[in-house]
């Protein structure tokens, strides 16, 4: 293990180059559960102030140099000049993220609500998100539906789908070239019982039958308990159908928390399939989407970085040659002991080189606390309205 720990070193670190996470700008907004929402001290009042704290994770970590918008909670005047606000903090506007959940209209649904007015409404929504992508240079349109019905027979599950693959037909036509939509599903919640685009298998088939432009999301938070999303995420690849990642980790339903807390286990496994497909080099796109309820933001983000980047370096550092001797051989442990040695390695000594290579603090969490930027935001953003949920 030694020596070819050694030997690889060079391959994790131009892996770990290649590694760009993007940051949500909704989680630098103050967010909670149906329960309650606490407020934090210094969080942002607009876009504006999002993108600079955003731009705090990557001054840290070098490894987030994009921020997904919120359409409407990041409206703006001019996207232009948000745009160029984020170029001046050193970091670019990613994914642009469509809700159509908020609205009362959206009560029965949105794009595959009963009534013909809200649906053109909800795709109304989408297609200003493409003309908002056009502005930024976005490339990636996320679309997330919360659509679904609660009760049995209260609406037909075979005309939804035709009206969701409608306003589908009608967002993808107004792509531009070079621009992708990534469709994103999620077993339940707010719907209880159909959720209209529940399970990857569901959002596969629409891409499938739209095209090269549209591919899947994986919030690793949307499955059932025990679900395999390694293999979803090997199947996906394959397929050339994944277009990103939002990652966070539960441990029940949609809990939203850190990426790699709950279970840094599985979180290694889903980027040994990355690593595996060679998804670095791929158009795969990163994405955080968390919510720190009731620890600071800032430095929620910088750890959750940081746990990609490790699990992605033990990723890395999985000796596949051997590995894939042991499978030929049909050595059931000494495959499996391959891939755990690889998992116990403790990688963090050789991201801290990493960092320092490159110009970075070996530890952004120290080196972002020691900044003084919690304590400046804490003293300047008095008076406004803090971002949240619906803002
Ligand atoms: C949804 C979904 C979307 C995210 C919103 C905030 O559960 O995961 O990706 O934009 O939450
Ligand atoms: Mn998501």
């Amino acid at each position: 293990m030694k020596r070819f720990y050694d030997e690889v070193v060079d391959v994790v670190k131009a892996g770990l180059r290649a590694l760009r996470i993007e940051t949500p700008s909704w989680a630098f907004g103050n967010s909670g559960t149906r329960f309650k929402v606490f407020a934090q001290k210094g969080v942002p009042r607009d876009p504006y102030e999002k993108i600079a704290d955003a731009a705090q994770v990557h001054r840290f970590t070098g490894a987030a140099p994009t921020v997904a918008l919120h359409i409407p909670w990041d409206r703006v005047d001019s996207y232009g000049d948000l745009s160029h606000h984020a170029r001046e903090h050193g970091v670019a506007i990613g994914a642009i993220n469509s809700n159509v959940f908020q609205d009362d209209d959206y009560m029965l649904g949105s794009v595959t609500n009963p009534d013909p007015a809200v649906r053109r409404k909800a795709l109304r929504h989408l297609l200003e998100c493409v003309d908002i992508m056009d502005a930024t240079g976005s490339d990636v349109l996320k679309l997330w539906f919360s659509d679904g019905t609660n009760y049995p027979g209260q609406d037909d599950i075979r005309d939804r789908q035709d009206r969701l693959a409608e306003a589908l037909d009608a967002v993808y036509a107004r792509l531009g070239e070079g621009q992708r939509l990534v469709l994103e599903y999620k077993l339940f919640e707010p719907a209880f019982y159909v959720t209209d685009v529940p399970d990857w298998g569901t959002a596969y088939a629409h891409c499938l039958r739209l095209g090269r432009k549209a591919q899947v999301v994986v919030d690793t938070g949307h499955h059932a308990p025990g679900t395999n999303i390694e293999f979803i995420v090997a199947f996906l690849l394959r397929e050339g159908k994944l277009g990103g990642f939002d990652f966070n980790s539960r441990f029940y339903a949609d809990d939203d928390l850190m990426v790699g807390a709950a279970d840094p286990f599985q979180l290694f496994r889903i980027m040994y399939e990355v690593i595996r497909a060679d998804g670095l080099d791929q158009d795969v796109a990163f994405m955080l989407d968390q919510c720190h309820n009731i620890e600071p933001k800032i430095p929620g983000q910088i750890r959750s970085v940081m746990n990609v980047q490790e699990a992605t370096a033990k990723a890395l550092l999985v000796d596949r040659e051997a590995l894939a001797a042991a499978q030929r051989a049909g050595d059931v442990l000494g495959a499996n002991g391959v891939f755990m040695d690889a998992y116990n390695t403790d990688v963090r000594p050789l991201l801290a080189g990493f960092r320092e290579e490159s110009g970075l603090a070996p530890n952004p969490m120290a080196a972002y606390a020691a900044s003084g930027y919690a304590e400046r935001i804490v003293a300047e953003r008095v008076g406004g309205h803090q971002a949240g949920w619906g803002a």
